[in-house]
């Protein structure tokens, strides 16, 4: 089992040293003089210990955010960022892409669940870009990844990253939907609102797109900033990959609906839509998005775990892993096999 302990470590990660001096807490926050019992490990991503999960040496961070209030079809987003958390203690850390165990090289810090307001979208949306904003003040250097939660807190997350850009950013929306109606069902904070919350202060370029509204499309007319690849033109050959690179800005930032892929790998979320991205041409894009441009941040929403379905969720928390890895590509030596 890969997530079983190794007997000789107290979690997953760990590099084996002793807590400082005078410490009561061992690497698993229990006491030291009972550190030695068979915990489980820790939940945090990946399962990591004290010392590869550790804030100040960590260059990744984890926030998890369970909103959900304007979903439209089938709901669940709210237990999303628990289950990939759960499930991405199961992943084998060694990534053969990247030919090194990059969890607890890299350092990824998990910060607890965001609880917003239950006062209404407006409020709820407030109270996230604050928090946002103080979470990349802190986080200064490191890589924040956003857990979803429903597309909405998106938008309050990409206005906070943008605001700190002197140039204008893009934003890759990986999505079946293009979330440009200026409202849906009388809020203008609805999921599917999530980019008409942001097209003044970013372009973006939305790939995967194969459900979307007339309304929509006179939106993305009047935006020079808004470019659409729809999943057809993804599965005639690979030139998309092309055209959305050159449209991208040198800042960018990724987020990305799960309801992206093709229900086939992903049926756990609430608007499915045939079609769409696969795992191995999705990675392979993200991994040249990451390589040629500087991406700030990113986030994975809408995925609404299906009781008894561990394989959604699972997908999701190794797409998160791949995420960090492809940003951090430069510190490992490379693929183990030749591509
Ligand atoms: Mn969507």
């Amino acid at each position: 089992m890969p997530n079983r302990r190794d007997p000789d470590q107290e979690g997953r990660g760990s590099s084996g040293a002793e807590p400082p001096p005078g410490s009561h807490r061992g690497r698993l926050g229990v006491p030291h003089a009972v550190r030695d019992l068979p915990w489980e490990l820790p939940h945090t991503f990946l399962g990591l210990d004290e010392a590869a999960s550790d804030f100040q040496s960590a260059s990744a961070v984890i926030l998890p955010v369970p909103y959900e209030s304007t979903t439209s079809y089938g709901g669940g987003a709210k237990a999303g960022p628990s289950a990939i958390l759960e499930a991405s203690r199961f992943i084998e850390l060694y990534d053969q892409e990247m030919g090194a165990e990059v969890g607890a090289a890299v350092g990824i810090h998990t910060l607890p669940a965001l609880e917003l307001t239950r006062a209404g979208a407006t409020a709820a949306m407030a109270e996230l870009r604050a928090a946002h904003d103080r979470v990349l003040e802190v986080a200064g250097d490191r890589f924040v990844v956003m857990l979803g939660g429903e597309h909405s807190v998106s938008s309050p997350a990409i206005r906070s990253h943008a605001a700190r850009q002197e140039d204008r950013i893009t934003v890759l929306q990986l999505d079946a939907h293009a979330d440009l109606r200026p409202e849906y069902e009388g809020s203008p904070n609805s999921h599917a609102s999530a980019m008409a919350r942001v097209l003044d202060v970013a372009d973006v370029v939305g790939v995967g797109l194969r459900a979307v509204s007339g309304e929509e499309m006179e939106v993305a007319a009047a935006h020079d900033g808004v470019h659409l690849i729809w999943a057809d033109e993804m599965w005639a050959d690979d030139r998309w990959m092309d055209r959305a690179l050159d449209l991208l800005s040198p800042k960018v930032y990724i987020t990305y609906d799960v309801d992206y892929l093709d229900p086939a790998h992903m049926p756990s979320t609430g608007t499915p839509e045939p079609g769409g991205g696969d795992w191995y041409r999705t990675n392979r894009f993200l991994k040249r998005v990451f390589r040629e441009r500087e991406v700030i941040g990113c986030d994975v929403v809408e995925l609404a775990p299906t009781p008894g379905l561990h394989a959604p969720d699972f997908l999701v928390a190794k797409l998160v892993y791949k995420l960090i890895a492809y940003r951090f590509q430069d510190r490992f030596p490379g693929p183990v096999f030749d591509v």
